[in-house]
């Protein structure tokens, strides 16, 4: 089978063999494993820590999880489902998906579960890998596909190793807790908080939603498909790729805006987001509670059809007093009050800049990834660091991240790194990673762009950095696709 990334590996029967590595099996590691297996280069071993792929579809099991990028783009471009339940299906059906892909492709076989990569050291021309286990291995290659949602933070709260009941993470959902008649309070409003709250509310005898900041949420139906319909995706792949084509066009759409925050599409999400809020939370009080006092987009867009509905159930309370402390009892506000609790979930986010760490990495000439790190994240088109040779990342640090489907992304990013895996498999170089100049004038023009969009009008975000800088693509999506469309050679040191 040929790539479809133009020339590749397989076409040359003369090359070099190589061995790679790819450390993690979600989304992008199993589309890696399918990219390299289809060209030829079935020498590889995809490392997984967990038991099971899926990575975070695997990790997260909360109640309600969802997509909130519509499924038929939220897939890989060669392996479109017409079997979506909806138009943003649950998070079970997206685990079974990828699941699904990863069997029909035959890569299940290259993955070595329950083993986690500990490090890996460039060692005369070849990485050498260790495991947690203890196992060995030493590749020309390793691509790191270790997601960016993927370590828990926890709230520095006063007193929550006190509490009574039962206390987890959401990415970490204790499915023993029962929640049928329970008090259960949830920390955070961001997608994820959101999408639980929706769906237990009906269940709890009292939910209560700790809001530190309110969010702007982005109405959006959830219609179910029906099965004529899914009968004629079947039939008819066309239909699914029309679809697909009609709804990344709308994202295209709104990368635009918001990388230009004064845009008029801005102004447009804007304004759907404040009708959402007037037309759906009755009561002048609640409604002026969850009224953000920042930019819509400024922090990750909420897209949700049902949150206003949840939140004004009678059982629901909105709490906006700050939280003072934890105890056994419950959480206590700064106004004094203690909210009795038996359930306190904390939607509190991900430690978004560790990347591929903990993993040691040692690149050229003994200097480590936390070296070159010591300021910030940096990699060139968020693939490749300089002085780490043969090492590319999928979705590494400041990549496209705000409301885009991360598969699109990552298709992308595995067809660029085909481009500088095939120079390695021809033999024209042994050894391919960015030129410190690349990188740098990557991340200025990067930095200088980032200030204008609508992450950086004043919220805090996830998406800000150290500085306040938005750590993300900062262009139009049509500027990433361009930028994967072929490695400009000049900003690569290539050698041996
Ligand atoms: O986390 P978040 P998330 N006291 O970081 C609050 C993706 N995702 O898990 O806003 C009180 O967005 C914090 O408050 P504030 C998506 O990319 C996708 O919800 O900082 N509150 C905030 O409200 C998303 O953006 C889907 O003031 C505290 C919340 O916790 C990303 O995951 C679904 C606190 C954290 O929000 C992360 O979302 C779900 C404290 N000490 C998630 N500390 C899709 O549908 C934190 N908070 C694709």
């Amino acid at each position: 089978m040929s790539s479809a990334f133009g020339p590749t590996a397989a076409s040359s029967s003369t090359g070099r063999d190589l061995r790679f590595a790819i450390v993690g099996a979600g989304m992008a590691g199993i589309l890696t494993a399918i990219k390299l297996k289809e060209a030829g280069l079935s020498d590889f071993t995809v490392y997984e820590k967990a038991d099971r792929l899926g990575g975070t579809w695997w990790e997260n099991t909360y109640p309600g999880l969802s997509c909130d990028v519509p499924s038929h783009l939220y897939c890989y471009s060669f392996a479109l489902n017409p079997e979506w339940s909806h138009t943003f299906s649950p998070g079970s059906e997206i685990q079974a998906y990828f699941e699904r892909v990863a069997s029909d492709y035959g890569v299940v076989p290259f993955i070595r579960f329950g083993d986690e990569v500990v490090s890996c050291a460039f060692d005369n021309g070849r990485w050498r890998i260790s495991t947690a286990s203890g196992h060995r291995d030493e590749v020309d290659v390793v691509i790191a596909a270790t997601g960016v949602l993927h370590h828990p933070k926890y709230p520095d709260i006063k007193g929550l190793d006190s509490f009574g009941g039962a206390v987890f993470h959401s990415a970490r959902w204790d499915h023993g807790v029962t929640l049928d008649g329970a008090r259960v309070g949830i920390i955070g409003t961001g997608s994820t908080a959101v999408q639980i709250v929706s769906a237990i509310v009906e269940r709890t005898e009292r939910l209560v939603l700790f809001q530190r900041t309110a969010q702007w949420v982005m109405p959006a139906m959830n219609p179910a498909y029906t099965p004529e319909e899914q009968a004629a995706f079947r039939r008819d792949r066309h239909l699914m790729e029309e679809l697909r084509a009609g709804v990344s066009q709308l994202f295209d759409g709104f990368s635009g805006a918001v990388v230009d925050a004064e845009s008029p599409q801005m102004k447009m999400i804007e304004d759907a987001c404040l009708k959402n809020l007037e037309d759906n939370v009755t009561d002048p009080g609640l409604r002026e509670r969850l009224r953000p006092d920042y930019r819509a987009a400024c922090k990750r867009l909420i897209v949700s059809a049902d949150f206003y509905r949840a939140i004004q159930e009678p059982n629901a309370e909105l709490v906006t007093d700050a939280i003072d402390s934890v105890e056994p009892g419950g959480v206590r506000t700064a106004d004094g009050e203690l909210h009795e609790l038996d359930v306190l979930v904390l939607a509190t986010g991900f430690k978004v800049d560790a990347f591929v760490r903990p993993m040691s990495v040692v690149g050229r000439d003994d200097r480590n990834l936390e070296q070159a790190w010591a300021r910030r994240p940096e990699a060139y088109l968020s693939i490749s660091v300089p002085g780490f040779p043969n090492f590319f990342m999928l979705n590494g640090p400041n990549g496209p991240v705000g409301n885009f489907s991360l598969v699109e992304v990552a298709e992308l990013q595995v067809g660029y790194i085909m481009q500088l895996v095939d120079r390695l498999r021809t033999g024209e170089c042994h050894e391919i990673s960015a030129t410190q100049a690349a990188m740098d004038r990557f991340e200025a023009a990067r930095v200088e762009a980032a200030k204008k969009t609508v992450w950086a009008t004043g919220c805090r975000s996830w998406y800000l950095d150290d500085r306040g800088i938005p750590a993300a693509w900062p262009w139009h999506f049509g500027r990433f696709r361009s930028a994967m469309v072929a490695p400009e050679w000049e900003a690569y040191e290539l050698r041996g």
